[in-house]
C-alpha cells in the first residue's frame, strides 16, 4: 500500500514542524524516477514519489501516438543496475515501440516493488523552502502539502508539450490533438484526412506511421529536419542470448561513448580521408541501424562546418534519390542547418511516404497558416479540409517542466524568475538559492545530452551518494557555491560554441516558437559529452564536495568543505 499523505487540514501548521514527513521527495516515475526510488530506498530512507499520471513510465506513459518508439538500441536503453533484470527481460526488436518500453519499466516497478512508495495521480503545483526548518513545503493540486528534506526532480526533459497557437484552434469540428496527448485506446483513423503539423522525431514517426492508413494525408512542414535510416528489425531468441551475454561490453562501449550510445566517433577527421573512402564510410553508416550517421562519423563532423557541409550534402544525394518528385525532395532537404545540428530523427520509410498519392506536402515556409477554421486549415494559399489535426510541434524542453512548478527557494527568489534569461545551475544537478534541490537531468546536465538511461544513472547514482553522504556527515543543507555555478555556466557555454548543436535553432538550445518568451538562446544541455561529464561528477566526490556550501541545523554557519 502507498503511503497515505497527510491530509489538508493535519498539514495547516506545517511550516512551524520541524521534522520533515520525508527524508526525500522525488517528483515523477520514469526512468529517472523510478531509478532514484530504487537507489534511496536501497539506503534506507523515508522516501516517495509522486506522480500526476496514474501509473508509472513519465514520457513512455504520456506518448502514445502512432509509430513511437525508440531511437536507442533498446538494449542500451536498458537499466543496467540489475543483472537479474538484464537476464530477465527480452526485447523483441531492436528499436522498440513505445508499447514494449512501457511495459518494460512496469515490469520494473513490479519487479523492485516500486509502486508501493509511489503516490499516482499526485500533481504537485509549488515547492517552497522552508529556511527555519531546512525543509521543503510541497503543495499539491488537491491542496495537500507535505515537507522533506531533500526534493529531487526527476521531471523529464520533454514533458511539456507546446502546441501552436493559431487562431481558431477551438472551433475545428474535428479531432485535434497534441501527439503528447494521444489517447491509450487509439484514434481511429483509418479512411480519414489527417493533417500532421511539425516534422521533428515526433512528426516524422507519426507520418511514416500513418500515411499508409489514413484517406489522404496532408503534412505541414516549417523546417525540414535532416533524417536518417534507423533499420529497425526483430531480435530472435539466439540474438537476445548473445546480448545477455554481453551486457558488460555492451555498458562498457556506451560508458566509453561521449553520447552514451554504441556508437563512438571515428578519429579521423572528415578531410583527411580519400574522397572515395569517405564516401564508402558513410555508404556504411546510412545502411547501419540507429544513430551511427550522427554519433558515430568522422570526429569533425559536428564542429567543423566544411566537414559538416561534405555530410550535408551526401545526406540530401539519398534524399534526392527516395523522393520521386525533385520539388518535393528539395523542400524536404534543409537548407538553415547542417546534418546533426538538430536531433536527427531516425527513420522508417519516412521519405519514400512522399512518393504516395494520398500524401501531400504544404510548405508552411511559402504558404503559411493563417488559422484553424471548422472545417480545416487556412494557409495563406488555401483551405484545407480535415477530420483529425495532429500537431506534433514539440516541447518546451528541459526547463518547461520547472516552469508549471512554482518553485520557491530561500528569500522567497521564484525558479522560474531566476532562470528567466535562461537556467543557471551547477553541473545542472543544483542551483544557487535553492537547497537541498536535486535535478536528475536538470538543465546543462551531461545526463541530458545522452542516451537517456546511460546519463540517468550516472547522475541518480551520484544523486545517492551525495545525500549518503550529507547523512552520513549530518549536514542537513547543501546548495552550490556561486563560483562553481558562474563557472559550470561558462563552461557549458564555451562547449555550445565548438559545436554546431549549440549555434543551431532546435529545442536543444530552447528557442521554442510557441512559448512567450524572449528569443535569446538557452543553454539547456552541456554538450561536451559524457565522459567529460562524469569526470566533472566524479571530481566532486573525491574532494569532499568542493563546488558545494554543506551545512548543519545545528551548526547554522554554513561550511565550505
Ligand atoms: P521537435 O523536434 O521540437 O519538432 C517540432 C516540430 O514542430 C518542428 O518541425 C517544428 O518546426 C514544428 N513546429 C513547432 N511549432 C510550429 C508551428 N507553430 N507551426 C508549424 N510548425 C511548428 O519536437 P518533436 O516532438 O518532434 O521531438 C522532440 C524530441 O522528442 C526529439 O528530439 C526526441 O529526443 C524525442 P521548426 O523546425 O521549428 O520550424
Amino acid at each position: 500500500m502507498a503511503e497515505q499523505l497527510p491530509r489538508p487540514e493535519e498539514s495547516s501548521a506545517k511550516l512551524s514542524h520541524s521534522a520533515p514527513d520525508y527524508e526525500c521527495v522525488i517528483i515523477g516515475t520514469g526512468v529517472a524516477g523510478l531509478y532514484q526510488l530504487y537507489r534511496l530506498r536501497e539506503l534506507g530512507l523515508r522516501v516517495t514519489a509522486l506522480e500526476s499520471n496514474e501509473d508509472v513510465g513519465g514520457t513512455w506513459y504520456r506518448n502514445r501516438y502512432p509509430g513511437c518508439r525508440f531511437d536507442s538500441e533498446s538494449y542500451t536503453y536498458a537499466y543496467s543496475f540489475s543483472e537479474e533484470l538484464l537476464q530477465e527481460w527480452n526485447w523483441s526488436e531492436r528499436f522498440a515501440s513505445q508499447p514494449e518500453t512501457l511495459a518494460y519499466l512496469s515490469f520494473v516497478a513490479d519487479k523492485f516493488e516500486l509502486r508501493k512508495d509511489i503516490q499516482f495521480g499526485c500533481r504537485v503545483v509549488g515547492a517552497t523552502f522552508d529556511q527555519a526548518n531546512t525543509t521543503w513545503v510541497i503543495r499539491l493540486e488537491d491542496g495537500r502539502e507535505l515537507t522533506t528534506r531533500f526534493l529531487i526532480t526527476a521531471i523529464g526533459a520533454l514533458s511539456t508539450p507546446t502546441p501552436p497557437r493559431f487562431e481558431g484552434m477551438d472551433s475545428f469540428d474535428g479531432v485535434s490533438l497534441h501527439t503528447y496527448y494521444w489517447p491509450a485506446e487509439g484514434i481511429a483513423l483509418e479512411g480519414k484526412r489527417v493533417a500532421v503539423i511539425g516534422t521533428g522525431s515526433t512528426g516524422v514517426q507519426v507520418i511514416s506511421a500513418i500515411a499508409s492508413t489514413v484517406a489522404e494525408l496532408t503534412v505541414f512542414q516549417r523546417r525540414p529536419n535532416w533524417c536518417a535510416p534507423l533499420h529497425n528489425g526483430p531480435i530472435d531468441e539466439a540474438e537476445m542470448a548473445e546480448i545477455k551475454r554481453s551486457y558488460d561490453e555492451i555498458f562498457r562501449l556506451c560508458g566509453e561513448s561521449p553520447s552514451g550510445f554504441m556508437h563512438t566517433p571515428d578519429p579521423r577527421k572528415t578531410m583527411e580521408v580519400a574522397p572515395a573512402e569517405r564516401r564508402a564510410f558513410w555508404e556504411t553508416l546510412y545502411g547501419s541501424p540507429g544513430f551511427g550517421i550522427w554519433l558515430g562519423n568522422f570526429r569533425d563532423t559536428l564542429m567543423d562546418p566544411r566537414a559538416n557541409a561534405e555530410l550535408s550534402a551526401f545526406v540530401a544525394e539519398k534524399i534526392r534519390a527516395r523522393v520521386k518528385d525533385p520539388a518535393i525532395a528539395a523542400k524536404l532537404i534543409p537548407q538553415d542547418h547542417g546534418f546533426g545540428a538538430r536531433r536527427v530523427p531516425l527513420e522508417t520509410g519516412y521519405y519514400e511516404v512522399y512518393n504516395r498519392a494520398n500524401v501531400r506536402l504544404v510548405d508552411l515556409q511559402q504558404t503559411p497558416i493563417q488559422r484553424v477554421t471548422p472545417a480545416g486549415i487556412q494557409t495563406s494559399g488555401t483551405e484545407y479540409e480535415f477530420d483529425v489535426i495532429i500537431y506534433a510541434t514539440g516541447f518546451d524542453a528541459v526547463t518547461g517542466a520547472f516552469d508549471r512548478i512554482d518553485i520557491v527557494g530561500e528569500d522567497g527568489t521564484r525558479l522560474l524568475d531566476k532562470w528567466r534569461h535562461g537556467p543557471r545551475t551547477f553541473l545542472g544537478a543544483q542551483t544557487t538559492g535553492f537547497p537541498n534541490l536535486f535535478m536528475i537531468v536538470g538543465p546543462q546536465s551531461g545526463s541530458a545530452a545522452t542516451n537517456y538511461p546511460r546519463g540517468i544513472e550516472n547522475i541518480v547514482d551520484w544523486t545517492t551518494e551525495f545525500i549518503r553522504f550529507l547523512r552520513v556527515n549530518g549536514y542537513t543543507r547543501v546548495e552550490p557555491t556561486q563560483e562553481a555555478e558562474t563557472s559550470w555556466v561558462g563552461h557549458v557555454a564555451a562547449f555550445a560554441q565548438k559545436t554546431i548543436m549549440g549555434k543551431a535553432d532546435s529545442w536543444f538550445t530552447g528557442r521554442n516558437t510557441n512559448v512567450d518568451r524572449s528569443t535569446e538562446p538557452r543553454l539547456l544541455i552541456y554538450t561536451g559529452g559524457a565522459v567529460h561529464y562524469r569526470r566533472f561528477l566524479t571530481e566532486q566526490v573525491d574532494n569532499g564536495y568542493p563546488g558545494f556550501i554543506l551545512a548543519r541545523r545545528e551548526a547554522p554557519n554554513a561550511v565550505t568543505v
